[in-house]
């Protein structure tokens, strides 16, 4: 196994609405994961079907505990030290520092928490990575402004961002605009807090709330870069090549055409600009995007310095109706790969579409990449004498970092690998606790039921002894 670059940074993932808990503390406003109920009607909210601005009697909402991580971080970034982390990839919560997400101040309370957290990570020489927006986005602006349909939000990102630049500069390095920024596509409630009227063009909202979500980045990393002269700001993907189902052009065509969904995203943010196959599907498809005069310049002239992005899966696809009908249990509509093992939750299982990911990200920007995301959601049973022996874990991850150093030997320039969920954490897609990543094991179920007490699984030492040798024992 060859060496990972020295100075690597390995560690792990999180974001405040999946762990944080006290949703109202400290003047705390409302976000959009707080209205997020488990079951049936989570997704139907997620795909932009609001039912309530208000959490409602009797159902269940599990981002306002999470894993309370806000009162518990000491214990977790020790945790998370004795693996040796080098780096802690969270987000802050938009509502902590802008309740309304419009207010005149922030919150003061919301920046000292950040403020302790990031003096934790620093006292025990962890790199913070800071996602600026990760899925949420304060209840009253969804409510009053119709959320990122409307262009007021980006002058209201743009305050938010500037804000935590001037809070946090002299404690952090790394950043990212927005998680997972082709998720609007597919969970638009999720990625941007969008609700839609009946009737309404949802292409045309998503694309619009989409050009305003990438005007707002670009003027994020500008203020990035006039306020902390070393950042690395970057934009975060939800990468996973899509394969053709067979060697039909057609096929092959159509999976060429779903990557572009998502690279439309990251070319914009990469390259600085829409790319020709964008404007064509505006045309296409009778879109009309407002853009005001500067964006092309700004969009030109503040690109992100580095490619973060998680892997989980890869996905296939078919033009054929037949094959078609085999859909495997995902966001982006895949179809079952013959090839190909799945989790419990019908996500492939694909150490090599990891690799080929890599190089073709690195192929097409030619910029570091960072993978912010990585590993294998899975119910995990204590046996007898209370240990979690999750080897299928350590075999998921073992496999992918293994292809990861192949793709760094294939010349791929790679910074980091921060793995999801190093703590158990509530899923973002489908609300849940057991379907866990973690290295360390927190005692809370579906119901909300447990002492949430952390403990070590077998994987703790397993990544323990990963950082430990920079890589080169898996
Ligand atoms: C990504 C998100 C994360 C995380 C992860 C795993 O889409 O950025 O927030 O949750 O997926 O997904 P899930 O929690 O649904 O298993």
């Amino acid at each position: 196994m060859m060496a990972f670059p020295k100075g690597f940074l390995w560690g792990g993932a999180i974001a405040a609405n999946q762990a944080e808990g006290a949703h109202l503390a400290d003047g705390k406003g409302l976000t959009t994961v707080d209205l997020l109920p488990t079951g049936k009607k989570r997704f139907d909210i997620m795909f932009g079907n609001l039912h309530s601005y208000e959490p409602l009697e009797g159902e269940f909402y599990p981002s306002h505990e999470a894993i309370d991580f806000y009162h518990r971080y000491k214990e977790d970034i020790a945790l998370f030290a004795e693996m040796g982390f080098k780096a802690l990839r969270l987000s802050i919560s938009w509502a902590r520092i802008f309740p309304n997400g419009d207010d005149a101040e922030p919150n003061e309370a919301g920046l000292q928490f950040y403020d302790d957290v990031f003096d934790e990570l620093l006292k025990h020489g962890i790199e913070p990575v800071v996602t600026i927006a990760h899925f949420d986005v304060p209840v009253n602006l969804v409510k009053n402004y119709g959320s990122w349909r409307n262009r007021k939000l980006v002058t209201f990102f743009e305050i938010y961002a500037t804000t935590l630049f001037k809070r946090y500069k002299d404690k952090v390095r790394y950043w990212m605009t927005f998680n997972e920024i082709n998720m609007l596509l597919h969970l638009p409630f999720v990625g941007a807090g969008l609700v839609f009227e009946e009737g309404e063009n949802q292409k045309q909202v998503k694309y619009q709330a989409a050009h305003h979500q990438l005007v707002a980045s670009a003027l994020a990393v500008k203020a990035g870069h006039e306020i902390i002269p070393d950042v690395k700001i970057g934009c975060m993907l939800a990468a996973g090549q899509t394969y053709p189902y067979s060697c039909d052009p057609e096929d092959v065509f159509e999976a060429m055409e779903k990557d572009r969904d998502s690279f439309f995203f990251i070319d914009v943010q990469s390259r600085g600009q829409y790319p020709g196959y964008a404007k064509r599907f505006f045309k296409d498809n009778n879109l009309k995007i407002e853009m005001e005069e500067q964006d092309e310049a700004l969009l030109k002239n503040n690109t992100v310095d580095y490619i973060g992005f998680s892997y989980y899966a890869s996905r296939t696809t078919s033009t054929d109706p037949e094959i078609n009908k085999m859909t495997s249990g995902n966001v982006f509509g895949s179809i079952e790969n013959p090839y190909l093992e799945k989790s419990e939750w019908g996500w492939t299982i694909d150490p090599k579409g990891f690799r080929i990911t890599a190089n073709q990200l690195y192929d097409r920007y030619q910029k570091p990449l960072f993978v912010v995301e990585n590993g294998l959601g899975a119910v995990d049973i204590p046996a007898e004498d209370g240990e979690i022996n999750d080897n299928y874990r350590i075999e998921y991850l073992r496999k992918h970092v293994a292809e990861m150093s192949e793709a760094i030997e294939d010349g791929v320039e790679i910074i980091g690998y921060t793995s999801w969920g190093p703590i158990d954490l509530v899923s973002a897609s489908t609300g849940e606790m057991r379907k866990r990543y973690g290295y360390i094991y927190v005692d809370k179920d579906n119901e909300g039921n447990g002492t949430l007490n952390r403990s070590k699984k077998k994987s703790f030492n397993w990544y323990k002894e990963v950082i430990e040798t920079n890589g080169e024992k898996l």
